[in-house]
């Protein structure tokens, strides 16, 4: 691959996230090449992103890299990358269920998998955590309906709770760990002095509650075992519903708040609402029928979630989680990585 000549990309919107989406195949394959070449794309490190493609956001900088899958259970591999704003770095430590829902159509875009009429299930390989996902679409006449809705249903990981625990004290608090695809901490909003109702412009205006999460963050990320991940683990404030829904959410990601939830974020917060003693849960209005959605309100309307714990399992254990997304295409072309230094 020559830089010069630029590098094919579709951008799309996935969910409530927007990036580009490359074939693996069109980016280095050395991971600092790659990664370097991917901040050059996005306009890393820089707040505006002005000389690049990113959107100033870590909602709008993200990237996916798809490929045949290596895996004979699945069609092709998905390897999400967070990339930093105003600061360099690429990471591969998060899973990202927004961009996910662009996964499938791009594998059709991108003949990886054909498209079958009416609809088209793609099984996805989530390379960053080795995890698995099904998206289906509708593809009515043998190109993506974008207009339509994606189910993303997800396989269950063997493990949902890293600590071992229903609960863990952080920073003095009773905190839920929680990893249903996303490592995500649970805290209830009035143990940290707020509602859980604020804008997230106002949470992260708010200067003591901010120092305080940072502080849970880094003892959140010892105990999880995540190491060192600039953009785990994701920090929900949970209050008692107020729009008719299952539970009010705000969400440190960790840094910046999300303007909505994130996919697996949702699942996994959503999970922990059923598991008994786990924080928050006593605040959730849990849908009368067992298996009815559960409605996530964020700060930009809500998302239902399905999940089930497996009853028969000794330890909490999800049987099944899903949720829809939309995605679309927005772009097609080259894009122009800014010159190596
Ligand atoms: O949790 C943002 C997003 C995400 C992640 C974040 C996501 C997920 O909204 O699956 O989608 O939590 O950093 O794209």
């Amino acid at each position: 691959m020559s830089e010069d000549s630029g590098i094919p990309c579709i951008l799309m919107r996935g969910g409530t996230s927007k990036g580009p989406y490359f074939l693996a195949s069109d980016l280095p394959s050395d991971t600092a090449e790659r990664d370097d070449v991917i901040m050059r794309v996005m306009g890393t490190p820089d707040p505006r992103q002005i000389n690049g493609i990113g959107g100033a956001h870590p909602l709008t900088s993200k990237v996916a890299v798809v490929s045949p899958s290596s895996d004979p259970d699945t069609d092709v591999d998905y390897l999400f990358l967070q990339v930093g704003v105003a600061e360099a770095f690429v990471t591969d430590k998060q899973n990202c269920g927004n961009m996910l829902a662009g996964v499938g159509p791009f594998a059709v875009e991108r003949g990886l998998v054909p498209a079958v009429a009416p609809r088209t299930s793609v099984r996805i390989h989530l390379v960053n955590t080795g995890e698995s996902a099904t998206a289906t679409f509708s593809t009515p006449d043998g190109s993506v309906d974008y207009c339509a809705p994606i189910l993303l249903s997800f396989a269950s990981p063997a493990e949902i709770l890293p600590t071992g625990n229903v609960v863990d004290v952080l920073d003095g608090l009773d905190a839920t760990c929680i990893d249903n695809g996303m490592p995500t901490v649970v805290l209830r909003a009035g143990d940290l002095g707020v509602s859980g109702y604020e804008s997230p412009a106002e949470l992260e205006a708010n200067e003591a509650l901010t120092t305080r999460i940072a502080v849970i963050r880094q003892q959140a990320l010892a105990l999880m075992g995540i190491g060192d991940a600039p953009s785990l683990p994701k920090i929900s404030l949970l209050a008692p519903p107020r729009d008719g829904g299952t539970v009010s959410t705000r969400t440190f990601i960790p840094v910046r708040v999300h303007e909505a939830i994130g996919v697996l974020g949702a699942v996994s917060v959503a999970t922990a609402l059923l598991i008994p003693g786990a924080v928050g849960a006593e605040l959730a209005r849990l849908p009368a029928e067992p298996r009815a959605p559960l409605r996530l309100e964020h700060p930009a309307g809500s998302v239902d979630v399905s999940v089930e714990l497996d009853p028969a399992a000794d330890r909490p254990r999800t049987r099944n989680a899903g949720l829809v997304r939309t995605a679309r295409k927005l772009f097609e072309g080259t894009v122009f990585p800014r010159p190596a230094a």
